[in-house]
């Protein structure tokens, strides 16, 4: 996680919804403080990751180590062994003790800087609940479908991040695709999800890769009365499939994967990595569930399941649903290397991945996915943009923000139904609002209509991509 980012997350505390900048209401103290701990956290995260990356180099140096001294044993066996080879195993045990304590001494300091930024974690929700509880306007009901209908749910995320979060229910069988964008994103997603959750039981939840702004809601954060709930800890989870590979070394996947872990050991929760349920090469694991209704979702494959990439994005869990001849294509982050070899393997296994009804847009209308060869490939009619219209985030040029002018260029042959979620008004002023909202594409008996909680105006026609994009 950068520096800015982390900082970032605990800057969306300041934001409960819409337009309120809560902190320019603030008593100067209160402000002083929380830069004060936001800085403090800064420092923490960065120690974090260095020391993370240190434990890492010495574990392949003990491995080394460790393999040097084996071959030396093997090399002169004890009865023809010289009084300098002694020597040297000697040595080598010696040097490897050393590095084992030190890295022991590195785990552990590890777990006191976690439980520090967790505290500090905590110090700085409470210091942002004083203000937000007055501003939480929820009134906000969204609709509900009789049965029979598969409907999949677009949501905001709480704050001006872009991230994803996807909930798609089809009866009382649930999926949760991520849980971005920032960890104050937990409490939004887990309220709405619950206004539609009748079991307690999200049947399965998809990680697609180790990004920030898609699992950082996944885990729960603060204690006592500033305990907030993650959505593996909300409810009770089934089935967890992620990312087989990754590069990233952040307290938010170490946060995810510990409380995932933790939920396979104590609960019934069961784990598989995409690639594990691509091959079903794990008792239980499978290529395709069974949703019911006609309903299922395939785990497709990804070269980069198995192949190291420098774009974490790369290692995305790739999925479709199949709705009774429907499909509806889901590429997390997935960049234009990755669609490309999708588009090629479906190609050579099944003649192609054929036309996709839906398709969530890779990376959140980035420049860098949604390629030609993905969208030819899938002819999508309803495309959804998970992101911030017009976000500072990762470009400070207008024609490079999400949906960036590329993307809208390259999706025009195919479709005008796209909608987004968030729009933001100025991003260094912490204001952003609901662009289309939440968004709920449902089908019923093979009719699909679309919902969203401010406006179904569509891309082309909102005033935002008037005044900073091209349709063509
Ligand atoms: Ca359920
Ligand atoms: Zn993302
Ligand atoms: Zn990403």
């Amino acid at each position: 996680m950068s520096k800015a980012a982390v900082a970032c997350v605990i800057c969306a505390f300041l934001l409960v919804s819409g337009y309120f900048v809560v902190a320019n209401f603030w008593p100067d103290e209160e402000e002083d403080e929380l830069e004060r701990l936001l800085g403090e956290m800064d420092v923490l995260e960065t120690e974090f990751r260095e020391l993370y990356d240190e434990q890492f180099e010495l574990e392949l140096e003990l491995e080394e180590l460790n393999e040097e001294l084996e071959e030396l044993k093997e090399d002169h066996p004890p009865e023809t062994r010289l009084p300098e080879i002694e020597d040297k195993i000697e040595e080598l045990r010696s040097d490897i003790k050393d590095l084992e304590d030190k890295i022991i001494a590195l785990t552990e300091m590890l777990e006191d800087l976690r439980k520090k930024i967790l505290e500090l974690e905590d110090r700085i929700t409470a210091l942002l609940n004083k203000d937000a509880e007055d501003d939480d306007d929820d009134d906000y009901v969204p609709p509900t479908y009789e049965s029979g209908t598969l409907s999949i749910h677009f949501l905001e995320l709480g704050n001006k991040y872009t991230g994803d979060c996807i909930y798609i229910k089809n009866g009382n069988v649930e999926v949760i695709v991520d849980a971005g964008s920032r960890t104050t994103s937990a409490k939004t997603i887990v309220d709405y999800v619950g206004k539609h959750n009748d079991d307690g039981i999200i049947e399965y939840v998809i990680a697609t890769h180790a990004h920030q702004d898609h699992i950082a809601g996944f885990y729960s954060t603060g204690t006592g009365a500033n305990r907030v709930l993650g959505v593996l800890d909300a409810f009770n989870i089934g089935t967890i499939i992620d990312y087989p590979m990754t590069n990233s070394t952040t307290v938010t996947k170490k946060n995810y994967e510990d409380t995932r872990d933790r939920l396979v050991e104590t609960t019934d929760t069961v784990h598989f990595t995409a690639l594990e349920c691509y091959k079903e090469s794990k008792t239980g694991a499978q290529r395709i569930y069974d949703l019911g209704d006609g309903v299922e979702l395939e785990i497709l494959y990804n070269y980069y399941y198995e192949n190291k990439s420098s774009s974490e994005n790369n290692y995305s869990v790739c999925f479709r649903i199949l709705n009774n001849g429907q499909q509806y294509l889901f590429t997390g982050d997935l960049e234009e290397a990755g669609e490309k070899r999708l588009v090629d393997y479906y190609e050579k296994k099944e003649g192609g991945l054929g036309k996709c009804v839906l398709y969530k847009a890779g990376h959140h209308g980035s420049t860098t996915s949604s390629g030609t060869d993905l969208l030819g490939a899938i002819q999508p009619d309803y495309i959804i943009i998970t992101t911030c219209a017009g976000t500072a985030e990762y470009s400070s040029s207008n024609l490079s923000q999400f949906p960036t002018q590329i993307f809208i260029s390259r999706i025009v042959p195919y479709t005008t139904n796209v909608y987004v979620t968030t729009i933001i008004h100025d991003y260094s002023g912490n204001k952003f609002g609901s662009m289309n909202g939440n968004i709920i594409f449902a089908v019923t008996a093979g009719e699909i209509s679309i919902e969203c909680s401010n406006n179904d105006t569509i891309l082309k026609d909102t005033d935002w991509f008037k005044t900073n994009r091209t349709w063509a």
